[in-house]
């Protein structure tokens, strides 16, 4: 073979133009633009890889670090036992945005209140929303964990520090959301609104690299991921739908107990993915502003649905930061198939309730 058949033959095989295809490259692609506006995007989600190399740096070596795994003996906000990684990972977003010049504020479900940059900082425009770290049972057995984030412009001056305009919108004001999974490989999948793209890390480049782009959910797949440990506490309609893929060919249980790896597996094959309310917990576990709200933005962008089961979760307007909703993601025939269940036993109750 000469040598310009081997050069094509490589750029076939490797397209090296891919390789250089960066995370904040691929934003002003997308955005086929070079505006202040863009810039800022392309930037926060550099950023956002920065923190991802950062945590996912630590977690390959956790296990031989010192003083990195297991319990701080702390509870958050939601009344978890904190991980010291959740502790690392929340700096780490902290870090990697406060001297950045973008972000006013972060809100994380392991802070309280809201992060506000300190005045010897430089200010931006944005609010970063992230659960820093995802599934934290699973780190001190090496099982897959997520990071997801979302990034919302500030509205208004926010000047009593206590973010209302947070809780004055609904999640279709994000403009840009994502997840990082930490698992075989690192990968980092996002959305500005343009389609949900995803990245490998190629630790030997310390690069993000494009691998799949314009990732589409199937109207329908296989898997549904529920916690059936759960199956008593749920409303019956919830129960009737379980029983239905019980008896159904063509179902199959997945569930890891780590939302991002149980999202990221639904996003690319199809399915759905439940997170329902209970007798204890009616509003279920998950929390709007840095979970469900991210996820159902990527989802709606791969042409999958997220329903709290009454209302799409794009529509839900938070009446606190941690507020918390029951959660139905997945495939938009899979979605329906659940929606189908609740609507049926509501149906059911006002027949009941309108006998005489
Ligand atoms: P359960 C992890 O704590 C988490 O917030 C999600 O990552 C996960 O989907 C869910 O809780 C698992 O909850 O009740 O099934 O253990």
């Amino acid at each position: 073979m000469t040598e310009q058949e081997h050069a094509v033959e490589f750029e076939h095989k490797h397209p090296i133009d891919r390789d250089c295809t960066t995370l904040p490259r691929h934003v002003l692609q997308q955005l086929q633009s070079y505006s202040p506006e863009a810039q800022d995007l392309s930037a926060l989600m550099n950023r956002i890889a920065l923190a991802a190399k950062l945590i996912a740096r630590r977690l390959t070596r956790a296990g031989l670090m010192e003083d990195t795994l297991g319990f701080t003996g702390r509870t958050n906000v939601q009344g978890e036992a904190v991980k010291k990684m959740d502790l690392y990972a929340n700096q780490v977003f902290i870090s990697a945005f406060e001297q950045s010049g973008l972000v006013c504020r972060l809100a994380s479900e392991e802070m309280e209140e809201p992060y506000y940059i300190p005045e010897n900082c430089p200010v931006g425009r944005y609010t970063l929303l992230y659960d820093p770290i995802d599934g934290s049972s699973n780190l001190d057995v090496n099982i897959n964990v997520g990071s997801i984030f979302a990034i919302r412009r500030q509205e208004g001056e926010d000047l009593d520090g206590t973010a209302q305009d947070l809780l004055q919108e609904n999640g279709r004001r994000q403009i840009a959301a994502g997840y990082i999974l930490y698992g075989p490989s690192t990968m980092l999948v996002y959305s500005i609104g343009t389609g949900v793209h995803a990245f490998t890390l190629d630790p030997s480049l310390g690069e993000f690299i494009l691998s799949h782009e314009n990732v589409r959910t199937p109207d329908h797949g296989p898997v549904y991921s529920v916690n059936e440990g759960n199956f008593w506490q749920w409303d019956e309609s919830i129960r009737e739908y379980t029983r239905y893929v019980h008896r159904h060919e063509g179902y199959t249980a997945r569930y890891g107990g780590a939302l991002v790896g149980d999202f990221h597996r639904i996003l690319f094959q199809g399915g759905v993915f439940l997170y329902p309310g209970t007798v204890k917990k009616p509003e279920g576990k998950l929390r709007l502003l840095y979970e469900s709200a991210p996820l159902a933005y990527l989802m709606e962008q791969a042409g999958g649905r997220a329903s709290t089961g009454a209302q799409e979760i794009l529509d839900v307007v938070p009446d606190k930061l941690h507020m918390r909703t029951p959660l139905i993601i997945g495939s938009k025939d899979d979605v329906a198939l659940v929606e189908s269940f609740i609507h049926e036993q509501e149906r059911k109750t006002l027949a009941e309730v309108g006998k005489p």
